[in-house]
C-alpha cells in the first residue's frame, strides 16, 4: 500500500517524534493535539518537550512544509494515534483486598471518535498507545464502525506499539524492531507497508491482540525485575552487605543480570502498564500486582532511610536533587523523587528542591528551589534522587565549601563513599547499612 498523507493524533513524546521523522521520510504529516499550548508553540517552530534531537527534527519538518500542525483531524492515508493511556487517580479496582489501578482510556476514545468523520475507504488506522489487551477489537474498532465502515474489510486497522527509550527515542524510532498487529493480516501488511518508510529495525507482523499484550509483557517483566533490585536492597541492609557490590557480583553469572535499586519506579510506561493486566485479569496477574506494591512502596523506603540518617525529619532541610522520573530527562511524570519529596514533607521537613531540566516546573505542594546553589546552601543533609550526569559528575571537594550540609544521602549509587567521605562528608547509600557488625572475618 502507497502512503502520501498521514495524520499523527496525539503530538506528546511518541506521536511528535513519529510525526517529525515520517514528515523528514517525505509524507505529507499532519500532527493534531487537543491541547491549544502544544499546537500554537509547534506552530512558533518550538517544542514543548526536551527530547534530544527533536527540536531540529521538528523545525526542519516544519520548513519543509510536510508537517502541519492544528487542532483537528483532516483526511489522510493513514492516521495515528499516539495520545497518553494514564492510570485514573481517583477511581481504584479491588480484588480480595488488593486495590488496583484502572486504565483511563479517555484519551483513545475521543482520538478514536475525532478521526470518525474524516475516516474514508481503504484507509489504515494505527493505535500505538500503549493499552490493555484487547482494546483495539473491542474500543477503537467498534467506535471507527459507526462510519458503516467495517473494520478489516472496508478499513485496515493495527495495533504497533511504540518501545523507544526516553532520551533516545528518535535513534529508537528507526533501529529498533517493530511489531505490527493487524486485525486481519492484510491490515498488518498495510502497518507494514507505512512503518517501512523508515524503520530499519525487523518488523514482525501479529494479530492486534498479541501486539498489544507484547508491550504490556516487555514493561511488566522489567517492572517486576526492577522489584526483585528493590527488594535485594532492602534485604542487604538488613545483612550489612553492600547491594551494589552484591549485584555487580551476581550479575558476573552469565544468565543473570539483575538490574538497578533506586527510590522507585516512574515514569508512564513501567509503572502504569503492569496494572493494565491486573485490571484486566487481577485472580491471574498475582506476582505482577506483587512486583508493583514493592515498587511503589519504594519512596517509602527511601524516606525512612533520610530519617535516619539525619535523625528524625522535624524541621530537617534537607536539599532534594532531581524530580525527574529517570536521569537525563525532563519528564515528571509519576516520579518516584515527586513522592519522595511529599513524604518528607509530611514527616515535617523543609525540603528544597532542584531539577535542573525543569526549573520552572509547577508542582501541588513542591516549591522548587532557584538554582542547585540556593537548594544546598543551607540544607542539613542533601539527597540525591535521580542519576542525572551532572548530579553524577559532582566533586564533593569542591561542594564542600558551598553547603552547609554535611550529610549525603545517594539512592541511586551515583557518588564515591571514598571521595564523599575525604571532603567531609557522611555519605548514605540506599542498599547500604554500615550500621551492623562488619560481615568480614578478622
Ligand atoms: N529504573 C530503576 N532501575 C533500573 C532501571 C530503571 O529503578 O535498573 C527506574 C527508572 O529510574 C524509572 C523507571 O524505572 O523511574 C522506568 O525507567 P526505564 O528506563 O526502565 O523505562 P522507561 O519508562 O523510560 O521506558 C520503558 C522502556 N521499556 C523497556 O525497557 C521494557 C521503553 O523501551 C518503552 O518504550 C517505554 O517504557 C514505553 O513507552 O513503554
Amino acid at each position: 500500500m502507497k502512503f502520501n498523507k498521514l495524520c499523527v493524533l496525539g503530538l506528546g513524546y511518541i506521536g511528535l517524534p513519529t510525526a517529525a521523522t515520517f514528515a523528514a521520510h517525505g509524507l505529507k504529516v499532519h500532527g493534531v493535539d487537543i491541547n491549544p499550548r502544544v499546537v500554537d508553540t509547534l506552530n512558533e517552530g518550538r517544542i514543548h518537550i526536551h527530547e534530544p534531537g527533536l527540536q531540529t527534527a521538528v523545525e526542519s519538518a516544519l520548513r519543509s512544509g510536510n508537517l502541519t500542525v492544528s487542532s483537528s483531524p483532516e483526511e489522510a492515508d493513514a492516521f495515528i494515534i499516539a495520545v497518553p493511556t494514564p492510570f485514573q487517580h481517583e477511581k481504584f479496582g479491588d480484588h480480595n483486598g488488593l486495590r488496583y489501578k484502572l486504565a483511563d482510556m479517555r484519551a483513545v476514545t475521543s482520538a478514536t471518535e475525532a478521526i470518525l468523520p474524516v475516516l474514508r475507504k481503504g484507509n489504515l488506522v494505527v493505535l500505538e498507545s500503549t493499552s490493555p489487551p484487547r482494546t483495539t477489537v473491542e474500543l477503537v474498532a467498534p467506535i471507527l464502525e459507526r462510519s458503516n465502515l467495517q473494520a478489516g474489510k472496508d478499513f485496515h486497522l493495527c495495533y504497533s506499539p511504540e518501545r523507544v527509550l526516553p532520551g533516545q527515542i528518535l535513534r529508537e524510532l528507526v533501529e529498533n524492531a517493530r511489531v505490527i498487529g493487524g486485525i486481519t493480516s492484510e491490515s498488518a501488511r498495510a502497518g507494514r507497508d507505512l512503518y517501512e518508510t523508515f524503520v530499519k529495525g525487523e518488523i514482525h507482523e501479529t494479530d492486534a491482540t498479541t501486539a498489544e499484550m507484547v508491550k504490556i509483557m516487555e514493561n511488566t517483566t522489567r517492572d517486576v525485575n526492577i522489584a526483585i533490585a528493590n527488594e535485594f536492597a532492602r534485604l542487604a541492609e538488613k545483612f550489612g552487605v553492600d547491594v551494589w557490590e552484591a549485584i555487580r557480583l551476581a550479575n558476573l553469572h552469565p544468565r543473570i543480570n539483575i538490574l538497578s535499586p533506586g527510590p522507585g519506579v516512574g515514569g508512564h510506561c513501567i509503572s502504569v502498564d503492569p496494572w493494565f493486566f491486573v485490571e484486566a485479569a487481577p485472580e491471574l496477574a498475582q506476582l505482577i500486582s506483587q512486583a508493583r506494591l514493592v515498587n511503589d512502596a519504594q519512596p517509602r523506603f527511601v524516606v525512612e532511610k533520610v530519617k535516619r540518617a539525619v535523625g528524625g525529619l522535624k524541621n530537617k532541610r534537607i536539599a532534594a536533587l532531581g524530580l525527574a522520573y529517570k536521569p537525563d530527562v525532563d519528564d515528571l511524570r509519576e516520579s518516584p523523587a515527586i513522592e519522595v519529596v511529599h513524604l518528607l514533607q509530611d514527616e515535617g521537613a523543609q525540603v528544597k528542591a532542584w531539577e535542573p531540566f525543569a526549573p520552572d516546573a509547577k508542582l501541588d505542594g513542591i516549591k522548587l528551589a532557584n538554582d542547585f546553589n540556593s537548594a544546598i546552601l543551607d540544607a542539613d543533609a542533601i539527597l540525591l534522587l535521580v542519576n542525572h550526569s551532572q548530579f553524577r559528575n559532582i566533586n564533593p571537594a569542591s561542594l564542600a565549601s558551598t553547603t552547609s550540609a554535611r550529610i549525603a544521602i545517594d539512592t541511586v549509587n551515583a557518588w564515591n563513599v571514598t571521595e564523599w567521605q575525604s571532603a567531609g562528608f557522611v555519605l548514605h547509600r540506599l542498599g547500604v547499612n554500615t550500621s551492623p557488625a562488619s560481615n568480614r572475618h578478622s
